[in-house]
């Protein structure tokens, strides 16, 4: 919306023109992003704990810290994903589809995700996994069906390191955006379990991420470190730096030990947004590189039970995602978690190195 006013109103006053830059919109969306989560969270914190004593509190059946985490308020997700939808209308381009099928395919996994948080408060369950999963596949084959049709969106794949290498998956591209969303979202959502563990890797991720659309979306940057060129790519990066900025704002209150947990409205959100930024700006496998907390913590979790499966019992693991493995091995949550975000940032810069690894 801003960028239509500075249309609008640049050649009256001059510095709506600044409005336009995707770095200073990229900048806002920190800043839009801290502030909304920062000072929305302490009040939401309160209503979201009272809902949980009236019902006998969230947490589920076990964790190592069960007791002391009980009747810690849940969806802050919810005030994450205000601060995003505000930030894509205020601050991101309304003339391209782009814009409207983040908006969309975020604000659906969001739903759902807040759908099982809400039930969950009153029936320790939730909303099953099959039903979850239905509406997973609902909302990622409308986004990808809008991304194939509206966008025309490139259906080859880009390898890092590799300047030249692609391959085109023509019509079957929609399936494979459809695993990406579904894939990162629970991964994300597996990674969320202990205080500060999924939002940090999601910001690291988003940065790399925004800094590589920054470059594909500009044809002369693109050009020169010879990457995909895709039109408009750059508007991610104003969406990836709101992610941060609700994120920090988020980790105020969830780092150790934390107030509030995102929930499943904010796990599976943020899952969909930094899936939508890889897919949209071509960088599905940069998405590996930085996001590999993410597949760790899922594959962990999926050869686990493969494992448990073939022979009929037997633990690979002492227990999945990976990070309750590290906690029942005696290692404080703090330490584990500072390690997983040490881990990100590397990830993150070497996902960004890999611009020039080609
Ligand atoms: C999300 N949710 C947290 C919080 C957060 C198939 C199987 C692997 C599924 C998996 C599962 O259910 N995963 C879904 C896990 C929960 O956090 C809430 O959920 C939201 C995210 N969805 O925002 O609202 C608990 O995690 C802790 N937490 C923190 N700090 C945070 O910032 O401490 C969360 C955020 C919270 C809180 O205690 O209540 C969760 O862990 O339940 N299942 C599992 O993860 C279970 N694993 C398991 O059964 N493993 C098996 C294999 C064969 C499947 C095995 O390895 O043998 C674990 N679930 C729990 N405890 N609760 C096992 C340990």
């Amino acid at each position: 919306m801003l960028y239509w006013l500075a249309l609008v109103l640049k050649s009256h006053i001059f510095v709506f023109n600044v409005l336009r830059y995707i770095t200073f919109r990229a900048l806002m969306g920190v800043i839009i992003g801290f502030f909304i989560t920062f000072f929305m969270s302490p009040i939401f914190m309160k209503k979201i704990s009272a809902l949980n004593r009236l019902y006998g509190g969230y947490a589920r059946e076990y964790t190592p810290t069960k007791e002391k985490k009980k009747y810690i308020p849940s969806m802050g997700g919810l005030i994450i994903m205000l601060s995003l939808e505000l930030s894509i209308f205020l601050l991101m381009r309304l003339d391209i589809p782009q814009t409207w099928i983040i908006a969309f395919t975020v604000l659906g996994f969001s739903i759902i995700g807040f759908a099982d948080d809400a039930i969950k408060l009153k029936n320790k369950k939730g909303i099953s996994a099959k039903t979850k999963m239905f509406w997973q596949i609902v909302v990622s084959v409308i986004s990808a069906f809008a991304m194939y049709f509206y966008i025309h969106i490139d259906t080859k794949l880009y390898f890092p390191f590799f300047k030249s290498l692609s391959i085109d998956l023509g019509p079957f591209y929609i399936i494979f955006m459809i695993l990406v969303l579904i894939g990162t979202s629970n991964a994300v959502n597996l990674t969320d379990g202990l205080d500060g563990l999924a939002i940090v890797p999601t910001m690291t991720t988003s940065f790399a991420l925004g800094v590589i659309s920054y470059v594909a979306g500009n044809a002369i940057l693109a050009k020169y470190l010879e990457i995909h060129y895709v039109e408009n790519a750059g508007e991610l990066t104003v969406f990836a730096m709101a992610i941060i900025g609700a994120g920090l704002g988020f980790l105020w209150f969830n780092t150790f030990p934390a107030q509030m947990f995102m929930g499943d409205v904010g796990s599976l959100g943020l899952g969909s947004a930094i899936a939508m930024i890889a897919i949209l700006s071509k960088q599905e496998f940069s998405l590996v590189i930085a996001g590999g907390i993410f597949v760790v913590e899922a594959l962990s979790v999926i050869l686990q039970v493969g494992f448990f499966k073939i022979t009929k019992g037997k633990r690979l693991f002492k227990m999945t995602p990976i990070h309750h493995h590290f906690q029942l091995d005696g290692i404080e949550e703090p330490k584990i978690v500072v390690r997983v975000w040490i881990i990100s940032i590397l990830l993150a810069i070497f996902t960004i190195a890999t611009l020039k690894l080609r």
